[in-house]
């Protein structure tokens, strides 16, 4: 055979980006040192059928089975293009006016580029900086942000490395994710469910062959199934619901837009606006409360405070009943449209299926419509077979339970060494975490090579919410509620540390700590925060804060805030290196794979790992040798497979054989109830973990401790506008920016991450070609909207609002509702003026700054005024005269921004 169709290797990677524990496995090709080709992996029958014991779904006289390839996504499919990437740092960099015995010139992070640098040089330049700066202001003037998503690593993590060094000098200041992702749920859903950690239903356990044999309608709110699902498990939800159809459930899809989803699977598609469903959802309760089509038995036993909800939507309160006329106006759903969807949902056995929620639970005052979901829930009886709220993604990351009927026949756990920090509240199973953060006392026992490598560090003494990091540094000084510190394998036994309880989200915390140093130095392994949180712009302007002496990223792509970065550091990336994986969560079956190099680092990228390694061995031989416990990356390897549980079952010799370890599942795994079943039978013996043991419709908790926020009472309510947020259309804003925009999680990237891969960049959805060559950012308008503004497919237009501009390629279609705008997050940025004006697409930039409400520490980043114009030629041409610098950087035609583009010389 030609050898061109013979690759000298097969390896099996992960497609995972959402860190470690999450990615099933793909079959990479590489011929030469190269990757010629990646497919999905296939289970090897023989073995899973025989030994692995698949689970099925059988309901209706149908049958749904686990698949025996793994049905892998764009992103693991295109991923050569991102190995390769145009925009992969290939060698360590240095701002080319950046000085650190000179001028340091803050002011031109973003603007100027970079000079190639030794390992060695860049390596001392930041140990000096970290010693210099920890001299003169204490250890915690270094903020660390190393946290979120990325590639699924576990023996070099892609975040958390630098945590692990700071903490052996003595300390830092922690960036800590705010609970995004669930900002409505965390917020809201929690004080009426409890459902900890997250405030989305929990226990999932079972919850789809329970829907297949008891529901008759599904409710996809705010749910897009061919979307999602790809960042984080696999396309088999998408398999899923194209099932639920065929055995006869019907789909209704309520979004602003006709979601990707809601385009081959609904029955019905319900568009809203943006951030309005509370409306919508009172006038529901509404119709229910008029004509006594709720469950009122259940409300009798398993409710607290429903007087009080119903005085509410009854008007009794405030004088105004929320009817359907009332709620129409605000959410746009016609009237009739209403009262159908109520009286379809009150005759049938439905659920609820989310992804995560979308801008519905992620926008401004998102605790409104999360707490409501549940309340109809509770008004339908939730817990009651085919009655539930289902994800559609993560399906094992918060619990030992999956959704599908797969019980692993023991949970294999590999340890991860890196920890990126998040704050988790309520009465989480220690276990879980456990697993995620540190050496459990199993893994410990099994392999005792590893206790050096994860020794607990004393928790960090001062910590920012990613949310609050741009105004913390720029006003030199932040206040929120809630968010604490959760422990892990680096802070069990901090100060900062709490049990988890909702309470915590009612204590205030203040930046900075007494006795610690603002912030004078950041060290980001996770550079997105202009494109993927609040307020880029604002962050823009942090960075180049004249109180921030030096910036340093670590990265494997020259993208984002690497841009205000003084000192680059050259990452791996997963497909270069040795690695254990685990898939707990695409579904088909859970199993463990040992991960090769498909082809040598690029340029002289060296895992993240190794990079803090690097430093750690300038600041001295201690240090190197307590950061790396003198281990290699293939013994880390090898211990961790031991960790992990998998070596009892399959030894070292076989799995380095077969490369891979399929979990069997539990042959009776069905015969565990679904969700809150045991709520639904015996409230009493089975509470909640409200503080009544009960579904709250008044919380107790903000009943006691914040009785008057107007922004979250203790009975949710609709805001039409507030101190926090003013992004309705009925706001004087909107005379100048008339359109909500919304942000989605794209088809075609996860988060920041794969904006570069070429393949997808070809689909129009993802990325238009303008008139002047450039691949820009799609802005989806509707037809009318467009037409106003003599806008047509295709045209270059800006979407601003106070707070900047954003270049984007109009995408005319009528799959998007009037009065509205759709851009999704994650491009990368590529600014004509920082903090001002940007052509990359990276809507982010002009987000709203506020959080989710007055005491909720969220993200508001999607369902926010804007408005949307053509761009001139003369316009363009006037920024092209200005802005010289910027339209002189060479841009790939098929990839976008690119290293070369930064270079200097
Ligand atoms: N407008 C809008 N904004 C949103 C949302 C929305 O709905 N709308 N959703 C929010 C949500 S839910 C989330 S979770 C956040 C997501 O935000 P993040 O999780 O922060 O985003 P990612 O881009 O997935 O990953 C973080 C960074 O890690 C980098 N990375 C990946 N692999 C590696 C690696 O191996 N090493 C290193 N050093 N870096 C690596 C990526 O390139 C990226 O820069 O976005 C939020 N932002
Ligand atoms: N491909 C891909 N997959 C991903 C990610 C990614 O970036 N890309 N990110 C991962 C992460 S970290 C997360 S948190 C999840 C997020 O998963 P989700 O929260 O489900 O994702 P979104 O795209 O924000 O929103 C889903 C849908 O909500 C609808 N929607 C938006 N605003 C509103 C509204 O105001 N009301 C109603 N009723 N509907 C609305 C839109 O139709 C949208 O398609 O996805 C994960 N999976
Ligand atoms: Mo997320």
């Amino acid at each position: 055979m030609d050898k061109k169709f013979k690759p000298d290797k097969q390896n099996i990677i992960s497609f995972s980006l959402m860190g470690p524990e999450s990615g099933g496995p793909c079959l990479v090709d590489s011929t030469d040192g190269r990757i010629t080709r990646i497919r999905p992996y296939h289970y090897d029958k023989e073995y899973t059928d025989k030994y692995c014991n698949p689970w099925k779904i059988e309901a209706r006289g149908s049958t749904f089975m686990a698949p025996d390839r793994v049905t892998i996504t764009p992103f693991g499919l295109g991923y050569k293009s991102r190995v390769y990437s145009k925009n992969r740092v290939r060698y360590p960099l240095k701002r080319v006016d950046w000085d650190p015995k000179g001028e340091r010139n803050p002011q031109n992070r973003g603007k100027s580029g970079y000079v190639r640098i030794s390992w060695d040089e860049a390596a001392q330049l930041v140990a000096d900086e970290l010693v210099r700066i920890k001299e003169t202001y204490g250890p915690e003037a270094v903020l660390c942000q190393a946290d979120m998503h990325g590639e699924g690593k576990h023996v070099a993590p892609s975040h958390g490395c630098p945590n692990r060094l700071l903490s052996l000098m003595g300390g830092y200041t922690l960036q800590m994710r705010n609970m995004d992702s669930w900002e409505g749920w965390f917020w809201g859903a929690k004080h009426v469910w409890g459902c900890e950690p997250v405030g989305e239903m929990m226990p999932m356990t079972n919850l789809y062959p329970d829907i297949a044999k008891n529901a008759e309608l599904l409710l996809f709110w705010g749910c897009d199934p061919e979307t999602t699902p790809l960042g984080v498990v696999s396309q088999l939800p998408s398999r899923l619901c194209s099932w639920f159809t065929k055995i006869g459930l019907k789909s209704v899809y309520v979004c602003p837009d006709l979601n990707y989803g809601a385009a081959i699977h609904a029955d019905k598609w319900i568009p809203v606006l943006p951030g309005t469903d509370a409306a919508l959802q009172l006038a529901i309760a509404y119709v229910w409360l008029t004509e006594g089509t709720y469950e009122k038995e259940y409300i009798a036993t398993h409710a607290y405070g429903f007087d009080k909800f119903e005085d509410y939507v009854l008007g009794r309160e405030d004088g105004v009943p929320k009817t359907p006329a009332w709620a129409s106006e605000k959410c746009g759903v016609p009237e009739w449209t209403i009262k159908a969807l109520a009286r379809d949902w009150a005759k049938k056995t439905a659920s609820i299926l989310h992804a995560n929620g979308g801008g519905y639970i992620r926008g401004p005052y998102a605790t409104e419509p999360a707490r409501l979901e549940v309340m109809l829930l509770g008004m339908r009886a939730v817990g009651k077979p085919g009655v539930h709220q289902a994800k559609m993604i993560e399906w094992n990351l918060w619990n030992k339970d999956f959704p599908l009927p797969y019980q692993g026949e023991f949970m294999p756990a590999v340890p991860h060494i890196a920890d990126p920090l998040r704050p988790v509240e309520g009465d989480v199973d220690p276990s879980i975490n456990m697993k995620r953060f540190t050496l459990t006392p199993d893994q410990a026992k099994r392999a005792p090579e590893l206790i050096e490598l994860f020794r607990q560090f004393p928790a960090p003494k001062q910590f920012i919410p990613r949310v609050l990091i741009h105004k913390a540094i720029l006003e030199g000084h932040a206040e929120w509620y809630g968010l604490q510190c959760f422990s892990s394998s680096q802070i069990p036994n901090a100060q900062n540390c709490r049990q988890p309880t909702a309470e915590y989200e009612f204590e205030k915390i203040v930046y900075p700590r007494e006795g610690c140093s603002r912030v004078h130095m950041m060290w980001t392994d996770a550079p997105c925060q202009v494109t993927c949180w609040n307020d880029g712009n604002m962050s823009i302007r942090a960075m180049q804060h004249p109180d921030i002496e030096c910036i340093v990223a670590q990265h494997p792509w020259l993208e984002n805030d690497c841009y205000f970065a003084d000192i680059i550091f050259p990452v791996s990336t997963k497909h270069e290196m040795n690695d254990l994986a685990s898939d707990l969560s695409s579904g088909a079956f859970v199993s463990v794979y040992l991960e090769e190099p498909c082809c040598p680092p690029v340029g002289e990228s060296i895992s993240d790992f190794d990079v803090c390694a690097k430093v750690a061995e300038k600041l001295g031989k201690e240090y190197y040798d307590a950061y790396t416990c003198n281990m290699s990356e293939e013994e880390r390897v090898r211990f961790f497979y031991k960790a992990s549980g998998c070596e009892e079952r399959m030894s070292w010799e076989e799995f380095r054989k077969k490369k891979i370890y399929v979990v069997p599942c539990k042959p009776d795994a069905q015969e565990l109830p679904a969700g809150l079943y045991e709520f639904f039978k015996d409230p009493e013996n089975n509470p909640l973990t409200t503080p009544t043991g009960l579904l709250e419709y008044s919380s107790t908790h903000i009943e006691k401790y914040m009785p008057d926020d107007p922004e979250r009472p203790p009975v949710p309510r609709w805001i039409e506008r507030g101190e926090t947020h003013d992004e309705r259309l009925s706001s004087p804003r909107a005379e100048k920016y008339s359109l909500l925009c919304m942000s989605n999680h794209g088809r075609w990237r996860m988060h920041a991450q794969c904006d570069d891969i070429i393949w997808n960049r070809e689909v129009e959805t993802m990325k238009i070609r303008g008139k002047d060559g450039y691949q820009y950012e799609p802005v989806w308008l509707n037809t009318a909207e467009a037409e106003k503004r003599g806008i047509r497919h295709g045209d270059i237009v800006k979407v601003f609002n106070e707070r900047g501009t954003v270049l984007c390629g109009a995408y005319v279609t009528e799959r998007l509702i009037p009065h509205t705008c759709y851009v999704d997050h994650g491009a990368r940025l590529d600014p004509i003026i920082p903090g001002v004006l940007d052509r990359g697409g990276c809507i982010n930039s002009i987000c709203p700054t506020a959080l989710t409400s007055k005491n909720s520490t969220g993200m508001a980043t999607s369902g926010y005024l804007v408005e949307v114009q053509k761009v001139t030629d003369e316009e363009m041409a006037a920024w092209r005269r200005d802005y010289p610098g910027a339209f002189a950087r060479k841009i790939d035609p098929a990839a976008g921004v690119c290293l070369e583009g930064w270079l200097v010389g």
